[in-house]
This record gives structure tokens, C-alpha cells and sequence, in this order.
């Protein structure tokens, strides 16, 4: 009876990658070469065997932790020296051709105008006979260089092939169930001659930039993001030993999107799950046919499901133009940060009931007073007090005075925080980000403007870490340095309002004998129905603005 450690073995060049399922738990008997946990970069997924034979003791990984060679697994408690076997062969590591590597075009003739391209299978390591799981294009279909074409598993990976031309596919040569290998064919690519070569580049420095930080990191918990989905895993269901079968890029679709894949019924090959199986299960939750373990586990009666009107909501597919029809046009990909942002504003957006409630303030004495210590601060050296300052140091009072803003929704409770972290949207080069000012009731303007001017300041040079990003409790979108009158800010989950904030104009106010000219700066707070009502928001709204009114409030 002997205690080891189980190893990360040589998994050619990935390195720090994601740890996103657990395929045993403590007391589990493992088999020489059984997968132990599934680790993914952002185009290939590959489990992790056990060297050797045993019961699980102890996991030394959890989900969501970066992983190298090297790295402890887990430990297990082996049956004796009969049971231990030599390591495992290294796992094959599924090299993920990435476009930042590739796109260094190898010394390769372009081919002409319109020439037809064929592509092919790129070196893919240790590879062979891997069959072909995915088609992800069809002929007729517009692909970019290094869009992804097909996907291919072996027993232990699974990795999308990317295109080596750009153009129209002119014909596929492989189908579903196909076994291909290093040379084959996967169709022709009838194109601008915009190739990066004629045939696909070399793979191995491919394999590389499979496991460079930028991949890695678009798992990593997005800035604006909820920390879990809201359609959250069950964590006992995490641990399976039936994976959900799904090529890289459809699992990290559903993590983006909060959906448990392990849920998904899959209608490809031998069960996999396909893109079109994942959207019609967000369409089913939608719809109420389809409920979700976590949705069962906390589930209430089901108000307003059933009503019987027969209207389903039945999403239609994206529509699909060609705009080159039409014009010159340019594509360019979207950012990461607008990715990562994208998916999580479009599940706030569709799950979440909100509502926008508008409030105007009089900020007339309190921009006097800012203008005033400001000129003063300039002689002392003191710090330059931004509005936002002013905003934040409100909102931690108004959260204090009302405490269901200061709240997350988790299943049928709600989580109430006894701490004030205020985060503030800042748009930079690459899309929006949201860093926090933690504690921002026990902080002073002063220190709350320099804080978020160093905090905005990281944000443009893309220099946010995560824990700048993290624990936000309520979040301030201030459009005022731009302008605007109102808007409709959109909730970031699981907070459950937002401040939006637009510039301040003077304006006639009546004082009840005539017009007095007043600095008015419109509020639009958007708040979740589901725990906050009008009557509550408007209460927020005006006590928010009788504090920018009369900062001496705050002291109350
Ligand atoms: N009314 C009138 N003027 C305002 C104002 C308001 N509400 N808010 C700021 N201003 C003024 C400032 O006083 C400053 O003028 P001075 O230089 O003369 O003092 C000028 O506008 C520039 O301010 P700023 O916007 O650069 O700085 P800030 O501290 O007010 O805001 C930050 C910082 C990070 C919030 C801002 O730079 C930013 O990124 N805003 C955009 C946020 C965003 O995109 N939200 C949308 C999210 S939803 O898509």
C-alpha cells in the first residue's frame, strides 16, 4: 500500500491550462490510463490519464485551476508495486493551430485571384487516424484564414482544423465519421489569394500558441462577468464519469453562455453535442420546456409558466448575409474583452427582468463646491475630485440606506453584503471593462478619485488584474465625460442594479415663484424586478439624488 502522486505527464507544449471537468472524486478506483480530469485551451480539450492504478485519496485540483506538466492531479493510494505501471505515454496533446502563430504565413507562394486552394490536414502532432467529429462549414460558406473548418478526437482530444486559405469552400472532401491523418484533404477553398500558405503551416509551433496565456486566458472570468453562470452547474454533477461529448470551442460556447453540458442532450456523432444543441436548450429554458437541474434544485412554482397562450418564444437562427453584396466591406474580429462582455451582457439582458428608472439631480453647489476644492487642491497638490468620486461615495450611502441594492440573487435566497465595493465602467481601446473600488463607504472623495483615476488608467493600458475586477456589490456607468440625456443601462449579474449616469446641463428649474437656472445631471438606475419594485427604485433614485443635492446628507 503505497501513497503517490499522480502527475500532469508531458503534454507537449500546453502549458497552464484549464482544469474544466473532474472525472473522479476521493474514494473512486482508477485504472491504469483512466482520464482523470479534462483540461482545455481555447481550441482543444484533452483528459488526463492515471499513470497508475488505485483509490483516489485526495484531489489536488479544482476546477477552473491552470494546469502544466508537472502539476499534482491527485493522489491515490496504489494496491502495491504490482499495481504500479511505468507513466502513462504523455497524453497526446491536441495542438491547437492558433492564428496569432499561423498567421506568420510560412514561406509559401499566395495563390492568385480567385485561384482554388486545397486544405489540408495540418501536422497534428501524434495524431493518426483521428476521426472527423464536426463539419463546421459547408460548401458555399465565406470562411476567414485559420477560421476553424472541421473538427477532429481521438480517443483523448479533441481539436478544430483551421482553414489555411480564406475564400468560399468550394467542395468538402471529408464527412462525419471520416478517420483522417497529417496530408488528407478536407475540401477546396476557393479564395482572394489572401492564403496564408497553399497548403496548411506547420503545426508545431502551432501547437505552442495553443497554450499561450492569451488562449488560456479567454476562460478566464470575464470583466463585466457574473463569477458563475446563472444557469449554474450542479457542483456534484461536475463530477462525472460520463463527459458530455463537445468539441473546445461548443463547451466554452456553453460556459459562456451558463449552460450545464452535461444537461445537453448531444445530436451528432455518437452523442456529441453540437452548437445547435446548445441553443436549442437556451431556446427550451426560455421556453419553460426544458428546466435545469439548477433551476429544479431551487425551484419555485412556476409563476406565469403554463398560461396556455400556445406562444412559444421560438428564437430564429442569426440571420446570414452576405454584405459583399452590397458593397466594399472589411471584417475584422471582434476583441476579447468585447467577447467575453458580449456573452455576459446578452444572458443579463435576456434572463434578467429589469427596469430603468430616471431621476434628474441638482448637482448646482455640488459641482461649485468640486470646482472650488479642486482650484484649491491645485495650490496644495491635493487630489483632483471627478464627479465619479462623488457618485461612488453616494452610491456605498444610498446601498447602506437601502439595503436590497446591496443584494445577489442565489436561487431563492438573497445574499446581503455587509460591504460596499462600487465598480465603475471605463471604455478602453479594446471594449468595456469593470474595475471595483472596493469599500468605497470608508473611503474619502479624495481617496476614491485617485483610486479610480489609477484604476480607469489600468483599464485603457490593459492592465486590470482580476481582483481589480472582482466583488463589485453595485455598478456606476458614467457616460458624462461624453454626454447624453438618459439611457438604459444593463444590470451586471449578480448585482442587481446600475447607476447610469449621463451629462450634467443646465437647466430652468421652477423654485415654485419662478425659473432659476440649475445644474441638472440625469440619473438612469436599472434594477432587477425580481428583488427590487418600482416603488423601492424610484426611493433610491430620488434619496441618490437629494444627496448629490445636499452632499451633507451622506452624514445623516
Ligand atoms: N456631466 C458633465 N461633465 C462631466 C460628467 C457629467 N456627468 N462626468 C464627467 N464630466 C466631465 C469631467 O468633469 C471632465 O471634465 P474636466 O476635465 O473639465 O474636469 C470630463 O467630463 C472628462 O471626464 P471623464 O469621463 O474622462 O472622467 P470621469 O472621471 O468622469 O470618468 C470613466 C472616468 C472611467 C468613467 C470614463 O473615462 C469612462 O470610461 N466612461 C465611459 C463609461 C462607459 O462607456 N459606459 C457605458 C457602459 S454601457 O455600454
Amino acid at each position: 500500500m503505497a501513497i503517490i502522486d499522480i502527475q500532469v505527464p508531458d503534454i507537449g507544449d500546453f502549458d497552464g491550462v484549464t482544469v474544466i471537468e473532474l472525472l473522479v472524486k476521493p474514494g473512486d478506483s482508477v485504472a491504469v490510463e483512466q482520464s482523470l480530469i479534462t483540461v482545455e485551451s481555447d481550441k482543444a480539450s484533452m483528459e488526463i490519464p492515471s499513470s497508475h492504478a488505485g483509490v483516489v485519496k485526495e484531489l489536488k485540483v479544482a476546477l477552473g485551476d491552470k494546469v502544466s506538466e508537472g502539476s499534482i492531479v491527485l493522489t491515490l493510494e496504489t494496491a502495491g508495486e504490482a499495481a504500479a505501471k511505468p507513466a502513462a505515454a504523455p497524453a497526446p496533446a491536441a495542438p491547437a493551430p492558433d492564428p496569432q502563430t499561423q498567421a506568420a504565413p510560412a514561406p509559401a507562394p499566395a495563390t492568385a485571384a480567385a485561384a482554388s486552394t486545397p486544405v489540408r490536414i495540418p501536422d497534428i502532432g501524434d495524431f493518426k487516424d483521428v476521426t472527423v467529429i464536426e463539419l463546421l462549414v459547408k460548401p458555399g460558406d465565406q470562411v476567414a484564414l485559420e477560421q476553424s473548418l472541421i473538427t477532429v478526437e481521438s480517443d483523448k482530444a479533441s481539436m478544430e482544423i483551421p482553414s489555411s486559405a480564406a475564400g468560399v469552400i468550394e467542395s468538402l472532401a471529408v464527412k462525419l465519421g471520416d478517420k483522417v491523418n497529417i496530408g488528407d484533404l478536407i475540401g477546396v477553398v476557393k479564395g482572394q489569394g489572401a492564403t496564408a500558405s497553399a497548403e496548411s503551416t506547420a503545426p508545431a509551433a502551432a501547437a505552442v500558441a495553443a497554450s499561450a496565456p492569451a488562449s488560456v486566458a479567454t476562460a478566464s472570468p470575464a470583466p463585466a462577468a457574473a463569477p458563475a453562470p446563472v444557469a449554474a452547474h450542479n457542483p456534484a454533477a461536475a463530477v462525472s464519469a460520463k463527459l458530455p461529448h463537445a468539441s473546445p470551442s461548443i463547451r466554452k460556447a456553453a460556459r459562456e453562455l451558463g449552460v450545464p453540458l452535461a444537461e445537453v442532450k448531444g445530436s451528432g456523432l455518437k452523442g456529441r453535442i453540437t452548437l445547435p444543441d446548445v441553443q436549442n436548450f437556451i431556446k427550451g429554458v426560455l421556453a419553460g420546456t426544458i428546466q435545469t437541474q439548477a433551476q429544479a434544485q431551487n425551484a419555485k412554482p412556476a409563476a406565469g409558466s403554463g398560461g396556455g397562450s400556445g406562444v412559444g418564444l421560438d428564437l430564429l437562427p442569426w440571420p446570414k448575409v452576405d454584405f459583399a453584396k452590397f458593397g466594399e466591406i472589411e471584417t475584422k474580429p471582434l476583441s476579447r474583452i468585447k467577447k467575453i462582455a458580449g456573452a455576459n451582457l446578452a444572458r443579463n439582458w435576456v434572463m434578467i427582468p429589469a427596469v430603468t428608472y430616471h431621476e434628474d439631480a441638482d448637482i448646482t453647489d455640488l459641482e461649485a463646491f468640486r470646482v472650488q476644492i479642486n482650484k484649491e487642491h491645485e495650490k496644495t497638490g491635493g487630489a483632483k475630485l471627478t464627479m465619479l468620486a462623488f457618485l461612488i461615495k453616494a452610491s456605498a450611502v444610498a446601498l447602506k440606506k437601502f439595503p436590497e441594492f446591496n443584494t445577489s440573487l442565489d436561487g431563492d435566497n438573497l445574499v446581503y453584503k455587509k460591504y460596499f465595493h462600487i465598480a465603475f465602467a471605463a471604455d478602453t481601446p479594446n471594449g468595456l471593462v469593470v474595475p471595483v473600488v472596493k469599500n468605497a463607504d470608508q473611503k474619502s472623495i479624495g481617496e476614491i478619485a485617485t483610486e479610480s483615476g489609477v484604476l480607469a488608467k489600468k483599464a485603457r493600458d490593459g492592465k486590470l488584474g482580476p481582483a481589480d475586477m472582482q466583488g463589485a456589490c453595485f455598478t456606476i456607468s458614467s457616460l458624462g465625460g461624453i454626454g447624453g440625456t438618459y439611457f438604459a443601462p444593463i444590470v451586471n449579474a449578480p448585482e442587481v442594479a446600475i447607476l447610469g449616469v449621463n451629462k450634467s446641463v443646465m437647466k430652468p428649474v421652477w423654485d415654485g415663484k419662478q425659473f432659476v437656472p440649475r445644474l441638472v445631471l440625469p440619473l438612469s438606475l436599472t434594477a432587477d424586478h425580481r428583488v427590487i419594485d418600482g416603488a423601492l427604485a424610484t426611493r433610491f433614485n430620488v434619496y441618490l439624488a437629494q444627496v448629490l443635492a445636499d452632499y451633507r446628507r451622506i452624514m445623516l
